[in-house]
């Protein structure tokens, strides 16, 4: 007599089932998208609903970057007029506020953004973080991923391999992956030294308009949006007004699909 599946079997095979399929789909994308940031997030949206296969990965359990905290904890975060429409689009609430500001609930908006990216077709994987990337004749030509415990706790594990087309790093003020394509790789990038200029102090208002116009870019294969642009170039930071990261994830959408289409 068959022996009837038990129901702790079916629920842990349909995760490694699903799970793996997901994975082994997207072990070859056209964008491969590091850090599921407001920038990363609004790009991987765009960049889904032009028909790009897109694949995000966010080393931390909850993507959403530096969105969450709103300013020192305090779960609001503030958007200038002419970015408000970018979250409208994802059905994120803004409220019209003076001096032509909006709010909205940063806890909306993390949860808007990752919603809106993923319901486009990107698919998010996190607690994976990208440790390295794939050079191919001086092109970056994907990611290598690992996860992110692994990493933490410094196993000595090899990691998996993501091809990409396109390479965006939306790592925030870091900018892990330009990080390692310029000390690793060897490779100039497109900035005022060829590498890694760095995040210069506050400054709102430089920092917000820098943000959008550093984004771009840097190398065949390798682009970079948000903080992550502003710290390579050398923008200001600017702390919890999100219009340039909104616009710079917009930006860096067209320039990768422009740039794929060729
Ligand atoms: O920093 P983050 O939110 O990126 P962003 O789009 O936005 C910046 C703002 O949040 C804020 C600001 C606004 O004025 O200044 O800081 O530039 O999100 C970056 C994400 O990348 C993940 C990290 O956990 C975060 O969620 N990340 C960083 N390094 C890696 C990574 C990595 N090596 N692999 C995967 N994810």
């Amino acid at each position: 007599m068959k022996q009837q599946k038990l129901m702790e079997e079916s629920i842990s095979g349909l995760i490694v089932r699903t799970f793996f399929s997901k994975l082994e789909q997207h072990l070859a994308v056209d964008v491969a998208i590091v850090g599921a940031g407001p920038s990363g997030l609004v790009a991987a949206r765009d960049l889904a609903n032009a028909g790009f296969k897109v694949a995000i990965f966010e080393s931390k359990l909850a993507p959403g970057g530096g969105v969450w905290g709103g300013g020192m904890l305090m779960n609001e975060v503030v958007i200038q007029d002419d970015a408000a429409q970018i979250i409208n689009e994802f059905g994120i609430t803004t409220v019209k506020a003076d001096d032509g500001y909006h709010t909205a609930d940063s806890v909306e908006m993390a949860a808007g953004l990752i919603f809106g990216a993923r319901k486009a077709g990107a698919v998010i994987f996190n607690a994976m973080a990208v440790e390295d990337v794939v050079v191919h004749n001086g092109v970056i030509a994907g990611v290598v991923v690992n996860w992110n415990p692994v990493r933490r706790l410094d196993m000595h594990v090899d990691p998996l391999v993501v091809t990409a087309r396109a390479v965006l790093d939306g790592t925030g003020h870091p900018s892990e992956i330009v990080a390692k394509v310029v000390q690793k790789a060897g490779i100039k990038v497109c900035s005022p030294t060829g590498g890694i200029v760095g995040e210069k102090p506050m400054w709102m208002e430089d920092g917000e308009r820098t943000t959008v116009e550093n984004t771009m870019r840097l190398s065949p294969g390798l682009y970079a949006s948000g903080m992550a642009a502003n710290n390579v170039q050398g923008g200001f930071r600017m702390g919890p007004i999100f219009g340039g990261m909104l616009k710079s994830g917009r930006k860096i959408a067209r320039i990768i699909a422009e740039d794929l289409s060729k």
